[in-house]
């Protein structure tokens, strides 16, 4: 039961026509209030830039531990809780700061060259061959290749990794149709990424690699270890797949923001954060309440449940100039893209070195994009995407 004068949303942000276009809703969550209660899934919702970042920075009022999608962990977990994702300090606390040490913006600093060259080789093959699919032949490859080598899983059976991801980001979500279906394979998904994770399954001196060398130290556990790779394959690979392709559908609808970055190669950069603020990957995630508490001047009882919408907090009016636009000239700092607070994406300074060297190639060796057919969504409870984008890149 709802208090009277509470604004009620009676639409399911998990709809197929929400999932394809959730943009009129957003808008309905962040008018109705500071917060509002979603009567399709009896769950408290918020869409404000302000409310979710202080939803998101405040994590002893609002906790992970109960899971961070609609479905209590505690109830219904159809994986074992990462360490990371679905834990509170002080256990988080010490996991989180080890894969800091390993991903850091200084260590992941040689990443630069070596991405930027990927990134360069690929998109030059793309350049004048006529109509391709950008999911297929850039967007999917790069991570795949790229991110995975990185980490150092055994390039055998990398065809799982995607499907782990769509496991992971509907398992976020209600058990509907999307769920259900990503879960088809699951047995056989399962086994590819807990194998893959096995020490012995890593490169040496890759991300992988580095984690366990934390269980050497004695910091965690092998099986702790093991369980923080799985973490980069679950948060690593969909993220940057969804980003890569949003970029390049926005660059080819908005083509003179795509002269502007052609211009301005060194642009690159601000355009993926322009990318991720505009069409979010991660649109959605949740947090408990751990005591009765407050959004705005609404109630909310300790371990109740808001669902936290982070692509509703980039597009809010209250902070940005029209919101709806593609501007890569835009200060999109404060975007709430990569999240915020203790659990704000860990991985972001290789996600950016991604995106950065992507971008760039295209900037230096693309003389436009152009869109080849309608683009097809790939459908996912938490993140927002394509599963086809026919395009052509035209030579300079
Ligand atoms: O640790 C994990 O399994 C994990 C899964 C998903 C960690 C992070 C994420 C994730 C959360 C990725 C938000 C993107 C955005």
């Amino acid at each position: 039961m709802v208090a009277s004068g509470i604004p009620v949303i009676d639409k399911d942000p998990y709809s197929t026509e929400n999932l394809i276009d959730p943009y009129p809703f957003h808008e309905e969550l962040r008018e109705a209030g500071p917060v509002a209660w979603l009567e399709a899934h009896d769950v408290w919702a918020t869409g404000r830039h302000e409310h979710v970042r202080d939803v998101l920075t405040d994590w002893r009022t609002w906790m992970s531990g109960a899971g961070v999608g609609l479905i209590d962990l505690r109830v219904d977990a159809w994986r074992p809780p990462s360490l990371l994702l679905e834990a509170d300090p002080p256990n988080h606390t010490v996991v989180r700061s080890i894969i800091e040490r390993v991903l850091s913006p200084r260590a992941t600093k040689v990443l630069r060259e070596r991405f930027g060259a990927r990134a360069e080789t690929l998109v030059e093959g793309l350049v004048g061959t006529g109509s391709f699919d950008a999911m297929e032949e850039l967007a999917r490859v790069f991570p795949v290749e790229a991110f995975a080598d990185e980490v150092g899983v055994p390039e055998e059976g990398r065809e799982y990794l995607l499907p782990y991801g769509d496991m992971v980001f509907n398992g976020q979500g209600p058990r509907n149709e999307y769920f259900r279906a990503a879960m088809e394979n699951a047995a056989e998904v399962q086994e590819w990424i807990m194998a893959s994770c096995r020490r012995e399954n890593l490169a040496p001196g890759g991300f992988g690699a580095q984690i366990y060398e934390a269980s050497d130290a004695e910091e965690i556990t092998e099986q702790q270890a093991g369980m923080l790779v799985r973490s980069f394959l679950s948060a690593g690979l969909d993220t940057t797949v969804s980003a890569l392709g949003n970029a390049v559908y926005l660059f080819a609808t908005n083509p003179e923001q795509f002269d502007l970055l052609r211009t301005e190669p060194s642009l690159a950069r601000h355009a993926f954060e322009e990318t991720i603020r505009l069409e979010t990957p991660v649109q959605v995630f949740s947090r408990t309440a751990t005591r009765d508490t407050e959004i705005g001047n609404t109630r909310i009882a300790g371990d109740e449940r808001v669902m936290v919408f982070f692509a509703a907090a980039n597009r809010d009016p209250r902070c940005w100039e029209e919101p709806d636009r593609f501007d890569i000239t835009r200060r999109a700092s404060g975007h709430l893209a990569f999240g915020q607070g203790i659990h704000g994406c860990v991985g972001k300074p290789v996600a950016r070195i991604e995106g950065e060297a992507v971008l760039g190639a295209l900037a230096r060796k693309v003389g436009s994009i152009k869109l080849e057919g309608e683009p097809e969504r790939h459908l996912n409870n938490t993140v927002r995407g394509f599963e086809s984008l026919p395009v052509a890149f035209h030579a300079p």
